[in-house]
């Protein structure tokens, strides 16, 4: 038996290669957590490590008090495929809104759990989790990088005409009603995928509440080539600008994927 709440609300943990921090990750799904949360899918993004183990013996071991799948993509669909393959399975299974926390223990689900409680989700389309505002908490950035990402937040508030207060982090809730049309399917399928949901979001006119959040970096490897994806993000933003319709309609994968596919490998039902 699953949890009946009254919002269904599904938590995605996209997993590349954090065999390491993934278990923490688990370690937040605590009683209270989990009594807002519907069902738990891990996605693993073909990792190479052993995340797909550490995740089986963790749900051996213990017990997480809502429904926890754990899947494996067909193939690697970058973090941004993740991302669609779970909005995709949210919609289709009837889910009101969609979580998504980054494996690699960099935030935590807690910092979300007060505008559940006060159920500030159901204003908004999407309640993004933001590191560079007021109230949030930064561990282990160095001043450069938040320089950068400072810069760039002005710089997409001026492109968007909305306050970008983060064009990315790694915990975002967004309402399935927005989702349904699939807007974002030929979005990039990398790590560019949350910036192109932020021209999409300005675009299509969705409400947006930043939320801010804790954000750490201590033991994770980041696969953010900095200067590289600055390029292509300052690229993205000129596009939109120059046609914002031409971008909206655009394909911006470099391989199409026709359906973007996972097998469950363990399944925990929860016996509430
Ligand atoms: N880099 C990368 N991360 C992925 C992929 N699929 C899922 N992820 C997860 O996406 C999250 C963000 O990736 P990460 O490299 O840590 O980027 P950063 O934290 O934004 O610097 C992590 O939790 C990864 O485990 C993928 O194909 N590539
Ligand atoms: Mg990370």
């Amino acid at each position: 038996m699953c949890r009946n709440n009254s919002s269904k609300i599904l938590l995605f943990i996209p997993m590349y290669n954090c065999e390491k921090q993934i278990t923490r990750v688990l370690g937040q799904f605590n009683e209270e957590v989990c009594s807002y949360i519907q069902e738990i899918i891990i996605l693993n993004n073909r990792s190479t490590d052993n995340g797909e183990q550490a995740v089986s013996d963790y749900l051996n071991e213990h017990n997480i008090p809502t429904c926890v799948k754990l899947l494996r993509n067909t193939e690697n669909y970058g973090l941004g495929g993740s991302q669609k393959l779970a909005f995709n399975y949210a919609v289709k299974n009837g889910f009101d809104y969609v979580i998504m926390l980054h494996g690699d223990d960099q935030g935590s689900i807690e910092d979300l759990i007060p505008y559940l409680k006060r159920g500030i989700h159901k204003k908004y389309d999407c309640l993004l989790g933001a590191r560079f505002m007021n109230g949030s908490k930064l561990k282990g950035y160095s001043a450069f990088r938040t320089f950068g990402n400072v810069v760039y937040n002005i710089l997409f508030s001026f492109g968007t005409g909305m306050r970008v207060l983060d064009l990315g982090s790694g915990l975002n809730m967004y309402s399935t009603a927005m989702l349904k049309d699939k807007f974002y399917l030929k979005y990039k399928d990398n790590l560019m995928f949350n910036y192109c949901m932020i021209l999409g979001a300005a675009y299509y006119k969705h409400s947006i509440r930043f939320f801010p959040i804790c954000w750490r970096e201590d033991d994770q490897v980041s696969n953010v080539k900095m200067m590289n994806q600055a390029v292509t993000v300052l690229k993205l933003l000129g596009s939109y600008i120059l046609n914002k319709k031409k971008f909206i309609e655009a394909e911006h994968r470099d391989t199409p994927v026709e359906d973007y596919t996972a097998d469950v490998i363990v399944e925990d039902l929860y016996q509430g």
